[in-house]
């Protein structure tokens, strides 16, 4: 009874569940997606592509899915806007989450309110998986890593990593790929900022480890094959390297510029997410700014090296 009560006096309705194969998501365009697995549920983080025309990018909100089974996807709507920091004002670009003590921390590229620094990549944190997220620090926590170029793309697409040690590590950029271990405090740095190079490395790096090896999953370009950006990943015994290239993962995304990894285990599965263009929603096609989020079995080989994958309907 007293359940029942509560329920009819709270004014947010339930979420809404979908059952749905790929693409996962089907009423809206979504991009980037970062899959985090907490409490036997996989939560699933996106940004909400509204790009019109020929426009490259409009992505308005990140947002939040949540499935047991894979397959019955609940919207747990928007859980932050770019204008939440109050130092950007829009793009809610690649985001990824983890949890510490309880909280989650989700850390995520935007526009910075001053042109000379262009992307910039905030701290945002919740006491839910779901939200709401809200600015941690006030001020961008990475901006102008790029100290001899150009700083409007280098600062986006962070991943974040708990090694064994309890050690938070961020990697991130774009061209350049760029790392440190977080403080305690999730909002800082406990060392200097490095730079890694690493084969067609172009952005959307997504850290993982399985075993104990390291792994970095990326879009990269190699013109030679294709103008389009692929998946490559690269390995290695510690998680600042050295990294070995291990080659390519996926081809390009149907119809899609760019691709994004999110690689996960759940319930014993591994799992890549990523997104590809092929979608169409109510007579709109698929575009650079219109993505859709998929997501397709992993299989590791004993040696540790990652069968490539194909996109599938299922
Ligand atoms: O969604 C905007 C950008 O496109 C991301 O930051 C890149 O990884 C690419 O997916």
């Amino acid at each position: 009874i007293a359940i029942i009560a509560l329920a009819g006096c709270t004014s947010t309705p339930p979420p809404a569940t979908t059952q749905t194969s790929n693409p996962i998501i089907t009423n809206i365009f979504t991009a980037d997606p970062a899959p985090i697995v907490h409490d036997g549920r996989l939560y699933l983080y996106v940004g909400h592509d509204e790009a019109t025309g020929d426009q490259m990018f409009n992505i308005t909100e990140w947002r939040v899915y949540s499935t047991d089974d894979m397959q019955t996807w609940t919207d747990h709507g928007p859980i932050m806007k770019p204008k939440d920091f109050k130092w950007a004002i829009r793009d809610a670009w690649a985001s990824e989450p983890i949890e510490r003590d309880g909280k989650f921390w989700l850390y995520t590229a935007v526009e910075h309110d001053d042109t000379d620094v262009g992307k910039a990549i905030g701290v945002a944190v919740s006491d839910s998986p779901t939200g709401p997220f809200h600015d941690a620090l006030g001020h961008a926590l990475v901006a102008n890593s790029n100290t001899d170029g150009p700083h409007v793309w280098d600062d986006i697409d962070p991943t974040v990593f708990e090694d064994d040690d309890g050690t938070f590590w961020l990697y991130w950029g774009n061209a350049n790929l760029y790392y440190a271990p977080l403080a305690p405090d999730m909002t800082s740095f406990a060392a200097p900022i490095q730079k890694v190079d690493l084969t067609n490395f172009e952005e959307g790096p997504w850290l993982f480890k399985r075993d104990s090896l390291y792994y970095m999953a990326y879009a990269g370009i190699d013109e030679a094959e294709n103008e389009n950006e692929q998946l490559y990943y690269s390995t290695a015994p510690t998680v600042t390297g050295p990294w070995t290239y291990r080659g390519k993962l996926m081809g390009p995304g149907e119809n899609s510029f760019t691709i994004h990894p999110g690689i996960v285990e759940f319930k014993g599965d591994w799992y890549l997410f990523y997104h590809n263009a092929a979608l169409n929603i109510d007579g709109e096609d698929g575009a650079i700014g219109r993505r859709s989020v998929r997501a397709e079995h992993l299989y590791f080989n004993e040696d540790g090296t990652i069968q490539p994958v194909t996109a599938t309907a299922e």
